[in-house]
């Protein structure tokens, strides 16, 4: 029997809602075990908590879906065809440690590796962003994403607001890849470069996927992602008429679990050719697998 979508978009708001009051009372403190792949790559005490407060809580509502989130993932572990929910308790955790108000709690349903619900809710600024596959996608529950109804057509990198991440893998061949195109969007035309209107970085996935949706951002480029930071973003973005396509160049079909993610906010014409500048401007291929 497939689930109650709305339902489980109703649980997902109040659990959010509750991580976001464990994430604004909490202290941060990294976890006794420091840090995952490196220095960069943080976990705190209230990554873990928040994690075991959202598992237990839509274990006890839904005790017949999975669950895969990032602070109990088993590497190796994949998305399969039965439904998931995909968590991630604190996306943005340097920002969180830092008290850099981009932080948020991200929740999906997945089924057959497609999100069919999605959930952000960052707790500093107080802004919810939903979606459940087919209904649109919005902010606050009421107001619609895109927040401009008629969204401009996109024309060029030249005119375009581009998020990038720099992620925490900060050597070897796919950090090369990173800073040459981050070099190439910034620099002028007439030295070959893209000469983007700017760069962003929010720290948070999630949100960057956010900003797309609702008009703020034209793109995200972003290697080195999970499926947990992206799931929600993805639905939420593709309700408002964006894609999701690969980093590398040529890949139309990016996969929830694949890594390798280029978002791009809706528009009435331009998307595809948008991408296809981009692409003109990829240093390499990002070598980040599933
Ligand atoms: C973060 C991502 C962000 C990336 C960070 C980190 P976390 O997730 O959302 O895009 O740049 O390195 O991976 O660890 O805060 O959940």
């Amino acid at each position: 029997m497939s689930p109650d979508l709305q339902a489980v978009h109703d649980v997902l708001v109040d659990v959010a809602k509750q991580a976001g009051h464990m994430i604004l009372s909490a202290t941060p403190r990294v976890h006794a075990a420091g840090s995952k792949k490196n220095t960069t790559d943080l976990v705190t005490e209230t990554d873990q908590a928040v994690e075991q407060y959202i598992q237990t809580t839509l274990a006890a509502q839904f005790p017949d879906m999975g669950f895969y989130g990032e602070e109990s993932y088993t590497p190796g572990a994949k998305l399969g065809a039965e439904p998931v929910f995909v968590c991630d308790p604190i996306d943005g955790t340097a920002n969180f440690v830092h008290g850099f108000p981009w932080v948020c709690t991200s929740l999906a349903l997945v089924i057959d590796r497609k999100p069919v619900v999605g959930v952000i809710y960052n707790p500093f600024l107080r802004s919810l962003y939903t979606a459940i596959q087919g209904q649109g996608s919005f902010v606050d529950l009421t107001t619609p994403l895109p927040l401009r109804r008629e969204p401009e057509p996109l024309t060029t990198l030249q005119h375009a607001l581009v998020a990038v991440e720099w992620g925490a893998d900060r050597r070897g061949p796919n950090f090369e890849v990173k800073q040459r195109t981050f070099v190439a969007l910034a620099r002028a035309v007439e030295d070959g470069g893209a000469m983007v209107h700017s760069l962003r970085s929010t720290g948070s996935a999630a949100l960057n996927f956010a900003l797309v949706a609702s008009g703020a951002l034209d793109l995200y480029w972003e290697g080195a992602a999970y499926a947990w930071d992206v799931s929600a973003g993805w639905l939420i973005l593709s309700e408002a008429g964006g894609i999701v396509v690969d980093t590398n160049p040529g890949g139309w079909e990016a996969t929830l679990d694949g890594r390798r993610y280029m978002a791009v906010r809706g528009a009435p014409a331009g998307q595809k050719e948008l991408v296809q500048e981009f692409w003109g401007h990829v240093a390499g291929q990002l070598d980040y697998h599933a």
